[in-house]
């Protein structure tokens, strides 16, 4: 009996296409297998009877035609590519097929959802500027890319914690986060249940899944940091890595002598996973198993194609902290770190933090990119400021957009509870639509061939007062609807050219589109228009006595 099989779990997930979109498949032929890849995207159709197609993360649940079995999870659709290939030099990880020259069904499936060429997408992975989270065993995964050169990603955590939540709740928010635009999730299950948590989490996760696995290998030693040892982080690697896990978070840069560097700090280590494991280095004093014992982690890794998420277990947990030795020094550690795993053809990304100021924002991808050979920088956040408690998907997105725009691949998202509590399904929708918008910012700033023609449609339906084309292409098309209707809830107010905002006599975009009417009729151009209705306007200024505020007219 597997976990899926327990009736007594009976996951109510969210299904069905997102307001005013339809789920359409590009078709693309991959000439090395033979095979027909079906890339998923987004559509939304438009009253003018146009439409635009949006990159799409949600898999099978907004498909009105698919039918969705969560006893029986995803369908398993990489499988038979991952059956159909050869190792080459022994390994079977994107990373070596890309050094080799191979573009695997998987690039040419990213090359087409990101609207760029295939063999530029395998160039970026086998120079180890962009990465592909695709274990072996988690053939019901779409293929995705985090890389500097792509669309930027973001992530969502959800898990449980020892005190709340079970796992339907769990299945209903990695769908739910998906649903709203993460690239991928991460479980990071802290509480009972967690292989059977993560089971139903990755058969039937459309997007790739990550995890920390000191948090299990701590439960398995009733959370005493002291008791871990190498064969226990070992087994569970190896249980989480058979389950599927695409990318995993390991602490390895936490070294013994780094710890006294954080004595000063306002907030010393705030991570989980780096204070469980500077715990266990001065119990022993010891160097770290997991830097000791590094190239078997390596082995492991390479056999699944799972990618090493190095953990930022130093990252600062204040703005007074950002930028500090103790941070620095660990970076450097990561970095010799990344050239280690490439050697063995595994992928590698770089964790970031934290809190850190705007002004420091730039230093951190700088340095980062320079010690750990472009590999991707995946932050969290980082808060800009630390006084906003309730308001860190804001704090951090302020962050987020600037890192991202600096060339960090993928964003961890934080949620309104950071700091305060675990996040619910409000909360994990709330801090999903900040991160997409802080990534798309970035997208824009960076000059991403695809994104502008998001803005422009919405922009155009603006200006036209299309309204429900205006809410169908929001980022949250329910939301803007639902305010717009709290105070125009009628049907001719969807067609009406302007909104309780400023009412009819004061909308910008009307007076706008009255000018270039006026300049139509008068066989002006719109300058001239604006000049000559200018004149007409000061002509009657002045023949009202030049004031300003006229009396009330009867
Ligand atoms: C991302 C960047 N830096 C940290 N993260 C995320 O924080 C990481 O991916 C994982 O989800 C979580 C790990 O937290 P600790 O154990 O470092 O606190
Ligand atoms: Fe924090």
């Amino acid at each position: 009996m597997t976990a899926l099989d327990d009736r007594s779990v009976q996951p109510t997930v969210t299904s069905g296409p997102i307001m005013g979109s339809e789920k359409v498949y590009l078709e693309v032929d991959d000439p090395a297998s033979g095979r027909t890849l079906k890339v998923p995207q987004r559509r939304v159709g438009l009253s003018n009877g146009s439409h635009i197609d949006l990159y799409d993360t949600s898999g099978p649940y907004t498909d009105s035609s698919a039918t969705i079995d969560v006893h029986a999870g995803l369908a398993r659709t990489r499988e038979a590519w991952i059956d159909d290939r050869e190792p080459i030099n022994g390994a079977v990880t994107q990373l070596a097929y890309a050094k080799a020259g191979v573009i695997t069904p998987e690039m040419r499936f990213i090359a087409a959802r990101e609207g760029m060429d295939p063999d530029f997408v395998r160039s970026e992975v086998a120079i180890g500027r962009a990465i592909i989270p695709v274990n072996r065993r988690h053939p019901e995964s779409e293929p995705m890319i985090i890389g500097k050169n792509f669309l930027v990603k973001i992530n969502a955590n959800i898990g449980n914690s020892a005190v709340t939540s079970s796992v339907a709740e769990e299945v209903e928010k990695m769908v739910w986060a998906s649903r709203w635009g993460a690239d991928t999730i991460m479980d990071l299950s802290t509480g009972k249940r967690i292989h059977e948590t993560r089971e139903w989490i990755i058969r039937n996760s459309p997007v790739p899944v990550g995890t920390v696995p000191i948090y299990q290998a701590l439960e398995k030693v009733n959370g005493d940091p002291a008791s871990l040892t190498w064969e226990i982080y070992r087994d569970t690697i190896i249980e989480q890595a058979e389950q599927g896990v695409d990318y995993m978070t390991v602490h390895a840069g936490v070294l013994l002598r780094y710890v006294p560097l954080t004595a000063k700090r306002v907030t010393g280590i705030v991570s989980r996973g780096g204070s469980i494991m500077a715990a266990w280095c001065l119990a022993h004093h010891k160097e770290s198993f997991l830097y000791t014992h590094y190239e078997e982690l390596c082995e492991i890794f390479r056999e699944y194609d799972i990618t090493f998420s190095l953990g930022d277990g130093l990252r600062p947990g204040s703005i007074a902290d950002a930028n500090d030795e103790a941070q620095f020094a660990e970076l450097r550690t990561l970095g010799e770190l990344t050239h280690i795993a490439r050697e063995h053809d595994v992928q590698v990304m770089i964790e970031g933090p934290g809190h850190v100021p705007m002004h420091k924002i730039a230093e951190n991808v700088r340095l980062e990119e320079e010690l750990c050979g472009e590999a991707p920088f995946y932050t969290l956040g980082p808060l800009a400021t630390d006084i906003a408690p309730g308001y860190d998907h804001i704090t951090s997105a302020i962050g987020a957009a600037q890192i991202g725009w600096c060339g960090t691949a993928m964003l961890c998202y934080v949620t309104p509870k950071e700091h305060l509590g675990l996040p619910n399904r409000d909360d994990v929708k709330t801090g999903v639509i900040t991160y997409k918008l802080a990534a798309h910012s970035a997208d824009l700033a960076k000059g991403h061939p695809r994104a502008q023609e998001w803005d422009d449609a919405l922009s155009q339906a603006r200006f036209e007062f299309r309204w429900q084309d205006q809410f169908n292409l929001a980022l949250d098309p329910e939301t803007a609807q639902a305010f717009h209707d709290e105070t125009l809830p009628a049907e001719p107010a969807k067609t009406a050219h302007f909104c309780s905002m400023c009412g009819p006599k004061f909308c910008s975009m009307k007076i706008s589109q009255d000018v270039r009417k006026y300049a139509e009729e008068n066989g002006l151009s719109t300058v001239e228009a604006i000049e000559k209705g200018m004149q007409d306007k000061a002509e009657e200024f002045a023949d009202q006595g030049k004031r300003v505020y006229l009396p009330i007219a009867d």
